[in-house]
C-alpha cells in the first residue's frame, strides 16, 4: 500500500494517507485544536491560526509518527528527520482565497527561500491532517498536480496569483486522513462555502541538515535574513519545556531541536 502512495507522491507531488487518526479521536481532537486556536491563536483573512500548536495541545503527538508517515519521511528525508512546524489552521466560513504558492523554502513571499531553478530533490514535506472531511464545499486545499517537478512557482512572478489553473483540483479525503505533499507543489487555500469550520493541523517535516533558523525567534539568521530586510517570514515559537515533557517519548526527538533554552 505505502509503495503505491510513494509512487503517487513522486508522480503527482502529493498523496493522501487514510485512517491515520481513528474516527472516535478525530472529533475530540478537532474540538481541542479549535479551543486552543480560539484562545491562543489569531484570525487573518478568515483563517484562525496557531503556530507551534504542540505547545498548547499534545494529544495528537503519536499520529506524527504513524507508521505510514514514518515510512514516507524515512524514504525521502532519511534518518534523523525532524518537525519544522505544527500549526493549527482553521479556515472559517467564507475565508479569503489564498494565493498560489509552494511552501518554504520555495516561496519568495516567505523569507529565507532558495532560488530557482529548484533542485530535483524532496527537501521539505508538508502534511495537512484533516479534522473534517475535505472536499470542494469546505474549501479543501487546491493543488496543481505534478507542479513539484517544475523548477519555479508563481511566487517568483512578483504579484500574488489568486486565479485558476485548468488542471487544478481540490484535495478530497475523510477526516482522520493526512494530505502529504512535496513542499514544492503549487497549492492554495480555497474558500470554505460550508457552515463548518475547516480544521486542519499543518505539520512540516525536514531533514536534519536543513537550516530552519529563519523561523526561530531572535536567531541570528532571522535577524539578518528577515528582520533587517523587513521581509515577511513565518515565525515558530520554541517548544516550551513544560509542553515537551508531555510529548510521547518516541516523538520527542522530532522536537528536541526546537526546545526552548
Ligand atoms: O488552506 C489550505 O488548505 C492550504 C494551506 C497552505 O497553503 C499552507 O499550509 O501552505
Amino acid at each position: 500500500m505505502i509503495i503505491k502512495k510513494i509512487k503517487e507522491f513522486e508522480e503527482n507531488g502529493y498523496t493522501i494517507l487514510e485512517d491515520i487518526i481513528p474516527t472516535n479521536e478525530v472529533r475530540l481532537l478537532n474540538l481541542e485544536l479549535q479551543e486552543s486556536a480560539d484562545r491562543f491563536g489569531k484570525n487573518n483573512n478568515g483563517v484562525t491560526y496557531l503556530a507551534t500548536t504542540i505547545n498548547f495541545c499534545q494529544s495528537f503527538d503519536k499520529y506524527l509518527i504513524h507508521p505510514d508517515i514514518k515510512h514516507l519521511m524515512l524514504h525521502y528525508l532519511g534518518e534523523d528527520y525532524r518537525i519544522s512546524s505544527t500549526s493549527t489552521q482553521i479556515n472559517e466560513q467564507n475565508n479569503k482565497k489564498g494565493d498560489w504558492h509552494a511552501d518554504w523554502p520555495f516561496c519568495v513571499f516567505n523569507g529565507g527561500n532558495i532560488n530557482k531553478p529548484f533542485p530535483k530533490k524532496v527537501l521539505h514535506i508538508t502534511c495537512i491532517f484533516m479534522f473534517i472531511d475535505f472536499d470542494k464545499e469546505v474549501g479543501s486545499t487546491l493543488v496543481k498536480p505534478k507542479s513539484h517537478l517544475l523548477e519555479t512557482n508563481p511566487t517568483f512572478e512578483g504579484d500574488p496569483y489568486y486565479g485558476d489553473y485548468e488542471d487544478q483540483i481540490n484535495i478530497k479525503g475523510k477526516a482522520g486522513s493526512v494530505f502529504v505533499m512535496d513542499s514544492r507543489l503549487w497549492h492554495a487555500s480555497d474558500v470554505n462555502k460550508s457552515n463548518k469550520r475547516r480544521t486542519s493541523l499543518v505539520v512540516r517535516y525536514a531533514p536534519w541538515w536543513l537550516n530552519l533558523e529563519v523561523f526561530r525567534p531572535n536567531s541570528f539568521d532571522r535577524k539578518k535574513i528577515i528582520e533587517e530586510k523587513n521581509k515577511f517570514g513565518s515565525l515558530y515559537p520554541s517548544v516550551k519545556k513544560n509542553a515537551f515533557s508531555k510529548i510521547n517519548d518516541e516523538v520527542k526527538p522530532l522536537f528536541e531541536h526546537w526546545l526552548e533554552k
